[in-house]
């Protein structure tokens, strides 16, 4: 972890059931496309945990990836990886009623996955952060065009566009829409994060100016408190 990040999101002492047995079964229910039980551990997690970003990173985030390893290791088939994908997506709606529960303090952001890039869970994730604390989170979604991300930027005066990357090979596409978008709009915050960065390239993006990398949810919650005065 970076040593600025902020501290994990606590879990609510006394642990009100067992996290990682939970894990687990929540794993297995992924691996056997058992929806149901997906659900109910899924929402276990949603009533005890008092930050969404626990639930997201500690439940969604590390089956996904456990999934991915599994898929790179040739021990579980590609459609078992779409039907856990499939599963944790669907999911992370139940979650839609906490994210309106502050006040709007009248702030936007634009978020969006660059051109090719079809990994969009934890793009979603970076938006619903921006619900959760009271901006308007606009989540243009996977693959999104330059040019449709300028336009929106246009249209809606957003006060900062977070952009998401996952395959390394699509590094240089997120450096590519980032420049553009500081050309354009030259005082616009741009933040930028994704899985991709576990390779390296951070030092790449941070050398435009007015762009910053964060490598978590947690780091994203406290620029997105910073700037919201609180
Ligand atoms: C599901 C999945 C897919 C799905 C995605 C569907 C969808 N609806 O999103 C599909 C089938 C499309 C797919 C395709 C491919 N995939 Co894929 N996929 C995955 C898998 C299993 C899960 C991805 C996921 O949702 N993770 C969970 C989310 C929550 O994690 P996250 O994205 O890292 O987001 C977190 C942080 O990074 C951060 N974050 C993310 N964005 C941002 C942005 C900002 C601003 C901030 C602050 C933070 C932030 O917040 C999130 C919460 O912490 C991963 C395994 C893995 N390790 O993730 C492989 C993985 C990402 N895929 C991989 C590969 C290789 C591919 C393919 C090339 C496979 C192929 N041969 O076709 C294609 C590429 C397609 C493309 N051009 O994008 C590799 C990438 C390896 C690499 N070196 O780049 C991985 C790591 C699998 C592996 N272990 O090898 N994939």
């Amino acid at each position: 972890m970076n040593p600025s990040s902020p501290p994990p999101a606590p879990l609510p002492l006394p642990l009100p059931f067992d996290f990682e047995a939970s894990y687990r079964g929540y794993l297995v229910g992924l691996l056997t496309n058992d929806r149901q039980h997906c659900r109910q551990c899924f929402e276990q997690w949603l009533e005890a945990c008092p930050e969404l970003r626990t639930l997201y990173e500690d439940l969604v985030r590390r089956s996904l990836y456990d999934v991915g390893d599994l898929w790179e290791r040739g021990r579980i088939s590609v459609a078992t990886e779409h039907l856990a994908t499939a599963i944790s997506e669907s999911l992370l709606n139940l979650a839609y009623p906490r994210l309106f529960a502050q006040p709007r303090l009248g702030k936007s952001a634009v978020v969006a996955c660059v051109a090719n890039e079809y990994h969009q869970i934890g793009g979603k994730m970076v938006a619903d952060l921006f619900e959760l604390n009271g901006w308007r989170g606009y989540f243009l979604g996977a693959n999104t065009p330059v040019q449709g991300l300028l336009e929106l930027v246009t249209e809606k005066h957003p006060d900062v566009v977070a952009l998401s990357v996952s395959v390394a090979s699509s590094l240089d596409t997120l450096i590519d829409a980032a420049s553009e978008v500081r050309a354009a709009f030259p005082d616009l915050p741009i933040l930028v994060g994704g899985q991709a960065f576990r390779w390296g390239g951070r030092e790449r993006v941070e050398h435009l100016p007015g762009v910053r990398c964060l490598a978590s949810l947690g780091e994203a919650e406290a620029w997105i408190k910073q700037e919201s005065g609180r």
